[in-house]
């Protein structure tokens, strides 16, 4: 007897009837493993910080505080991130289309480069050899090696993309799906050709300083800002475009949600890959080199079209599940749909949390900090990382949290451990960072600074006084914080132990599971063939009026105490 070469091997999926090759199932698992272990390490790093920041704790001494937010930054928002990404990449090009890995050798050797990259970093960074935070900035100078292992990593993750594209055509040329490729598929292209963009700017800028590292050559530090965040930025919008695709995935999984409009939202998708570059801009809104108008256009009229972008989804995606869930007879009064949604299961509770956070926190605070006159009250204090830890943290992380849930009944098959405890995990992290980012945002207002170890300025040569509200504003800051630490250690001991110690599921069994999402144990009832339309969506209609107010008065808001620090006449 042959075995089958795992590159051709095959299994087909009991609850969702896809085929799911072997080699594409691996690559899931390694990049999951290793994204929750970037998560551990930054989260460790995370709690470390706040306790820092606090100043009622102050844990850390001066040195090690910068060191271990260097650590965060990266084990969070680049390992942690994309190895769950290149997950998803695997997931959107051949779970979905029922395809083989188009050349697993290499897909391996992109994961391997990976993971080499990281090490590089994360011991540069723990051994004190690259204290120069997340963005790097010249002429803070780290050990080469660490520039050579982001180099790798990057290097890695633009092999894994070509992966995804290869696999696509694979999938059309041996016909593994009808029709366009699914919306998820869509979004998830999206966001690899806007990776491949990133990764092409992450070349441009840490080739130079690798090279500027070793004596071998000069970066200037206007354009070393300038082209790192055509990376930094666009790579926020690599994770927009992830988050999305997952929300429409969740929407459809949790409760059968249904897509509006395919082109609305797939037009949405494009307007992300033709416009984010511009919004790069909004983090050079005060320096000194570039002209008011070059900053007003591209952070005003280029910048808007990629947050329309963000606009649709955010109705189209609640719309959808309220649409989906009317036509299944939830029609009772404006929320009704949303009343008697599945709120115990994880996947489903993530994905509202995820929009909510995302829209009221993240893009109505991003929009305003990102105006040309406003950012200069914003920049450089804690506003920012209340701002981004709303959209990347409470958006994006917690909707890959959400699809955890799926993925490790669906791809490891296995129960998910410790159930009671993952029904509330989304409640305390969202809970958690809700109140954090809010609170952070808040204290911000204030002038306390972002990335600031010490804000009495105990030894400095001068006195500087905050509002004494301050103190209690960033005490309640930390307890969120650490209610969100908490949440996130939940989830991590969740997946390990669920993944390597958990009880496999029986093949084929449904209904009434235990220790599986509800959406699996028993999928939303199928929309009869017959209906071919769908009603209106007036709940989320209301949700978008408050939402609309809630940025009117934000951005009002803003204007006004700009006008207080500057006074006219
Ligand atoms: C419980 C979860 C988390 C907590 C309590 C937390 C807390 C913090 C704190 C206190 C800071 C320092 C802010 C400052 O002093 O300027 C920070 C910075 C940061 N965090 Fe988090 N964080 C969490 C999760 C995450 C996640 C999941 C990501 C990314 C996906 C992330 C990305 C970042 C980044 C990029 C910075 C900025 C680093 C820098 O300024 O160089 N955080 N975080
Ligand atoms: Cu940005």
């Amino acid at each position: 007897m042959t075995a089958t070469p795992m590159a051709a091997a095959f299994r087909t999926c009991p609850t969702t009837g896809l085929k799911v090759n072997a080699q594409a199932e691996a690559l899931i698992k390694a990049n999951a493993v290793a994204a929750t272990v970037a998560l551990l390490i930054g989260g460790i790093a995370a709690v470390l910080v706040l306790l820092t920041r606090w100043q009622a704790v102050h844990l850390l001494p001066a040195e090690w505080f910068y060191r271990i937010l260097t650590v965060h930054g990266m084990s969070m928002l680049i390992f942690f991130i994309l190895f769950f990404e290149m997950a998803v990449l695997y997931f959107a090009s051949a779970v979905i289309l029922n395809s083989r890995v188009a050349t697993p050798r290499v897909a391996w050797t992109g994961f391997g480069l990976m993971v080499l990259g990281s090490v590089l970093v994360e011991w540069m960074m723990w051994a004190g050899r690259a204290d120069v935070l997340f963005t790097s900035y010249v002429p803070l100078r780290a050990d080469p090696l660490y520039y050579l292992g982001v180099i790798l990593f990057a290097v890695g993750a633009l092999v894994v993309v070509g992966v995804f594209f290869g696999t696509l055509v694979v999938a059309k040329r041996e016909h593994t799906y009808q029709g366009s490729v699914p919306l998820v598929t869509f979004g998830a292209a999206a966001a690899a050709i806007i990776a491949v963009g990133t990764l092409g700017h992450g070349a441009a800028i840490y080739i130079p300083t690798f090279l500027w590292s070793l004596g071998l050559m000069k970066v200037d530090p206007e354009v070393y800002r300038m082209v790192w965040w055509g990376l930094g930025h666009a790579s926020q919008q690599i994770n927009v475009a992830a988050m999305v695709s997952i929300w429409y995935l969740l929407g459809a999984l949790t409760i059968g949600s249904i897509v509006l409009n395919e082109k609305v939202s797939r037009g949405a998708f494009v307007l992300y890959i033709l416009f984010i570059n511009m919004a790069s801009a909004h983090h050079l809104l005060v320096d000194p080199g570039l002209s008011p108008a070059w900053k007003v256009w591209n952070t005003s009229y280029f910048m808007y079209l990629a947050v329309l972008a963000s606009m649709v989804h955010g109705f189209t995606v609640p719309a959808g599940m309220e649409a989906g869930q009317r036509l299944r007879g939830l029609t009772k009064g404006l929320f009704g749909w949303l009343r008697k949604a599945p709120w115990s299961d994880p996947g489903f509770s993530a994905l509202v949390f995820s929009v909510i956070i995302f829209g009221f926190v993240g893009g109505i605070t991003g929009v305003t900090f990102g105006t040309e006159q406003i950012n200069i009250i914003a920049h450089n204090t804690l506003r920012i990382p209340g701002h981004f830890h709303a959209t990347v943290v409470g958006g994006t992380a917690l909707a890959f949290m959400g699809i955890t849930y799926y993925v490790i009944p669906l791809i490891f098959r296995k129960q998910i451990a410790f159930w009671k405890l993952a029904k509330i995990q989304p409640y305390l992290f969202a809970g958690g960072m809700f109140v954090f980012s809010v609170f952070m945002t808040f204290a911000g207002t204030f002038g306390v600074p972002r990335r600031h170890y010490d804000i009495s300025f105990s030894q400095a040569p001068f006195a500087v006084q905050f509002n004494p509200a301050v103190e209690l504003v960033m005490g309640i800051m930390a307890l969120g914080g650490l209610v969100a630490a908490v949440g996130g250690g939940i989830y991590i001991l969740i997946t390990v132990w669920s993944v390597f110690f958990g009880r496999p599921l029986a093949a084929g069994v449904t209904g009434g599971m235990y220790g599986v999402p509800q959406g699996i144990a028993s999928p939303p009832k199928p929309i009869p063939e017959s209906v071919t339309e769908h009603g209106p969506t007036p709940g989320t209609l209301v949700l978008v009026f408050v939402f609309l107010a809630a940025f009117v008065a934000y951005y009002f808001v803003n204007w006004k105490l700009l006008s207080v620090v500057w006074r006219v006449g």
